[in-house]
C-alpha cells in the first residue's frame, strides 16, 4: 500500500463537551483530523476549528451520511472513524491501523466482543441492541465463513479506496453493518482488534432502538443476501 497516512474522522452532532479533547487526543495518531459536523446547534464546529481540525458538514441525513462524505473528503490512504462521545480510546488507533499498514487487512474493526463494553448491558434497550447485534453477527459469520465478534462498532479503520469502492448508501448508523457486509461480499480482508467501549462521557446518545430497529433489519437482510 502506497499511502499509509491516516485521517481520523470524528462524526459529531452536538458534542461541544468533549470534541476539543477528542481532537487533541487523536492528533498524535493522525496526519489529518477531520470532524464531520451534523449541523450542531452548540459550539461543536467552532471548538473543533479552534483545536485545529478540518471541519466539513453533512447534509443533515445522519451519521451514515457523515461517514460516507468523510471517505470522499479524506486526503490520505487510511481512514479511522472514532466517535466524539469519549466511548473509544484513541490509544487503540495504532493497533487499529497496523494490519492495514502491513498490507494484511483492508478494514479493521475495534471489537467490543473482544475488548468489552460498559454500554451494552443493563437496560432493556441495551439488551435489545445486544441480542440484535449478536444475531446479525452470527449470520454474517455463517454467510461469509468468518469468525468476527463485532459488526456494529463505529471505531474502525478502512483503506480509503475500499471505503469509496463499496458504494455505501446508508444515512443512519446502519452504515457500520453495511460497510462490513459489503466488504466481505467483495472479498476484502477484515480483521478485528480488541477495543473497550466506555460509557458516553458527555451529552446524550442519538440512537433510539425503537426508531431504528426496522432500518437495521432491512439493511441486514438486504446486504446479507
Ligand atoms: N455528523 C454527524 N454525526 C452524528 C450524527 N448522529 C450522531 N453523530 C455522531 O456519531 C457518534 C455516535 O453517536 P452516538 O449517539 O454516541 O451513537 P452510538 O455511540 O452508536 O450510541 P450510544 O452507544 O447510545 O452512545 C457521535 O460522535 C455523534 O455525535 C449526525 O447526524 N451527523
Ligand atoms: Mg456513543
Amino acid at each position: 500500500m502506497s499511502d499509509t497516512r491516516v485521517t481520523v474522522v470524528i462524526p459529531a452532532k452536538d458534542e461541544e463537551g468533549l470534541i476539543g479533547e477528542i481532537v487533541d487526543a487523536v492528533r498524535p495518531y493522525a496526519d489529518e483530523v477531520l470532524v464531520v459536523d451534523g449541523h450542531s446547534l452548540d459550539r461543536t464546529r467552532d471548538i473543533a476549528i479552534e483545536h485545529g481540525a478540518r471541519v466539513i458538514q453533512d447534509n443533515g441525513r445522519g451519521k451514515g451520511e457523515a461517514l460516507r462524505l468523510s471517505v470522499g473528503a479524506a486526503t490520505t490512504g487510511i481512514v479511522v472513524f472514532i466517535d466524539a462521545d469519549g466511548s473509544h480510546d484513541p490509544r487503540d488507533i495504532p493497533a487499529l491501523v497496523a494490519p492495514i499498514k502491513a498490507g494484511q487487512a483492508d478494514m479493521v474493526i475495534g471489537s467490543r466482543g473482544k475488548g468489552g463494553s460498559d454500554e451494552l448491558h443493563g437496560t432493556f434497550p441495551q439488551f435489545v441492541r445486544w441480542v440484535g447485534s449478536q444475531i446479525i453477527m452470527l449470520t454474517i459469520n455463517w454467510r461469509w465463513n468468518v469468525q468476527l465478534t463485532d459488526s456494529q462498532n463505529g471505531f474502525r479503520a478502512i483503506r480509503r479506496e475500499v471505503g469509496e469502492e463499496l458504494g455505501l448508501t446508508a444515512n443512519l448508523t446502519t452504515i457500520e453493518q453495511e460497510m462490513l457486509m459489503k466488504a466481505l461480499k467483495r472479498g476484502y480482508r477484515v480483521q478485528e482488534i480488541a477495543s473497550h467501549e466506555f460509557e458516553r462521557r458527555w451529552g446524550h446518545s442519538k440512537i433510539s432502538v425503537w426508531k431504528l430497529w426496522i432500518p437495521y433489519v432491512w439493511s441486514w437482510l438486504r446486504n446479507l443476501i
